[in-house]
């Protein structure tokens, strides 16, 4: 029985986990993408452009960087599927500090005509995915990525950049980035989610959310666009792919694999134009070699570009870096939530079973990690506090005394030389210090003295001290036995220097 049911739930899951997974199929009629990407007719497979779009191999520049442009590219065919995901790779370049007007993706019930939105006409029905670049409003909140929902019945705000009218937005400045900037647009079961890749980075990964929105209602079936508009400031508009996959939930999937021929032609269609794009690219190389010739010259760079380069490899591993460390921290304030958790738990615990209020808690709960501080270990933290405030309050005496002293310097310094000030006030300083030196002379004679008059010999010690008769006797001795010497050393000649040294040699003995 137990295992019947274990498997009924097992059975269950399986149904829940495929019902949430969709089917994505590459749609390349509602797409484009370089290289090879406007063929040599000039036009794009299965899109017209219009107004002041350029298509080119790699990209589509919806408006070249110069006043009042408009540029649209929209798909010729309406879709035949109700859910989707739009991946738009582009750049917005330009020379100025600030740029305009702005670039926006669309899908909406019939090909939007040239018009105030962007590039495109106002009161659309269905979707609009803006990327503004002017902030009309002057609330610096731009650039500005929002979308937006129209029914038909809607005037875009331009005055006030749609703020009042977006479903959601973000502020990303998407203009001047070192890698194309990328824009993920998922409508799947009335939830639309908007993912912009900031172009700081090469990773294809590195998306971030954008706005996320339920119960939204477009029309099932429609067209992609991308207009893009330029004013009395202008920028660059450049669209490298435009990629869509249709989302088809697992119930669709059956009702489309009950018709397998459908899926089997579109397989061998797609494996077709594959083949034919590549044929034509291949002719094309043969017919304009200088083509490849300029893609080589490419790979090269000036020192300029490489400096560029590496700053911003630098600047991608600090990024890598920083999100490792958020992801770390993350981690270590969920384990610190769980240990709280743990210790609140145990804490509440013994607090129902041990400790009533107004008590004190016994040693035991001491113990617990729970613990708060004990008494013993607060007395010891002021103690430290104080020493260190003592410590402090004297080295902030000591530093005022040596800004006093250098204060004065100072002042000493800057008076004009030559005056009789400064030679005063040294003479002043040695003579006060001379005065102080013989005070403390004066002081230890008396303390000496004072000692020795005090002390329990009452005179001399006995053993280093001579007698006055002595020393007088020793002495008269010496100048004898002098005398005598300079008589006999007078007739040898040189007696001066022998006396001295003789002098000096007696001298340091007798010392
Ligand atoms: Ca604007
Ligand atoms: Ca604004």
């Amino acid at each position: 029985m137990d295992l019947c049911w274990s498997l009924a739930l097992l059975l269950s899951l399986i149904s829940f986990v495929l019902s949430q997974t969709q089917h994505r199929r590459f749609e390349y009629k509602y797409s484009f993408k370089g290289p090879y990407l406007a063929q040599k007719d000039n036009l794009v497979p299965f899109w017209t452009y219009s107004g002041n779009a350029i298509a080119s191999e790699e990209s589509v520049r919806i408006t070249p960087s110069l006043r009042s442009q408009k540029g649209q590219i929209w798909t010729k065919n309406p879709t035949n599927f109700e859910w989707w995901e739009v991946d738009v790779v582009f750049r917005v370049t330009g020379r100025g500090r600030i740029g305009a007007d702005g670039l926006a993706i669309w899908f909406t019930d019939k090909p939007g005509v040239e018009g105030p939105v962007f590039g495109s006409s106002d009161q659309w029905n269905g979707l609009g995915v803006f990327f503004d670049s002017f902030d009309n409003d002057n609330k610096r909140n731009n650039p500005y990525v929002m979308a937006m929902v129209n029914d038909g019945t809607k005037v875009y705000d331009h005055e006030h950049d749609g703020l009042s009218q977006q479903l959601g937005g973000c502020l990303r400045d998407f203009r001047n980035k070192p890698f194309p900037v990328r824009a993920k647009i998922e409508y799947y079961k009335n939830v639309l989610t908007l993912m912009i890749h900031n172009g700081m980075t090469n990773n294809e990964k590195d998306y971030e959310i954008c706005m996320r929105a339920e119960n939204v209602y477009i029309p099932p079936s429609g067209y992609f666009g991308i207009t893009a508009a330029t004013g009395g400031l202008a920028d660059d508009h450049d669209v490298l792919k435009f990629l869509v996959t249709s989302l088809r939930s697992p119930e669709e999937m059956a009702v489309m694999q009950a018709n397998a021929e459908e899926e089997e032609r579109f397989r061998r269609e797609f494996q077709e134009y594959q083949e034919k794009t590549k044929k034509a690219r291949d002719e094309y190389v043969a017919q304009n070699p200088d083509s490849i010739r300029k893609e080589a010259e490419e790979e090269y760079e000036t020192g300029e570009q490489r400096e560029l380069r590496q700053i911003f490899q630098g600047q991608g591993q600090i990024h890598d870096l920083i999100r490792n460390l958020h992801a770390k921290l993350d981690e270590i304030i969920g384990r610190q939530e769980r240990t709280l958790g743990l210790v609140s738990a145990v804490h509440s615990g013994m607090g129902g079973q041990v400790a009533p209020t107004g008590q004190v808690p016994p040693a035991q709960v001491g113990a617990l990690p729970g613990d708060t501080i004990r008494r013993h270990e607060v007395d010891s933290i002021l103690n430290n506090q104080r020493d260190i405030v003592a410590t402090a309050r004297d080295i902030k005496n000591f530093v005022n005394d040596i800004h006093q002293k250098s204060n004065q310097l100072l002042t000493n310094s800057q008076k004009p030389q030559g005056s009789v000030q400064p030679v005063g006030y040294d003479l002043h300083v040695t003579l006060n210090e001379m005065k102080e030196g013989l005070n403390i002379v004066k002081r230890d004679l008396g303390t000496a003295n004072q000692r020795l008059t005090s002390g329990p010999a009452g005179g001399c010690p006995p053993v280093s001290c001579v007698s006055t008769g002595m020393f007088i006797t020793f002495m008269v001795i010496q100048v004898v036995l002098l005398i005598g010497y300079i008589v006999y050393r007078g007739s040898s000649g040189d007696s001066e220097g022998c006396l001295v040294r003789w002098f000096s040699s007696r001298h340091e003995h007798f010392h």
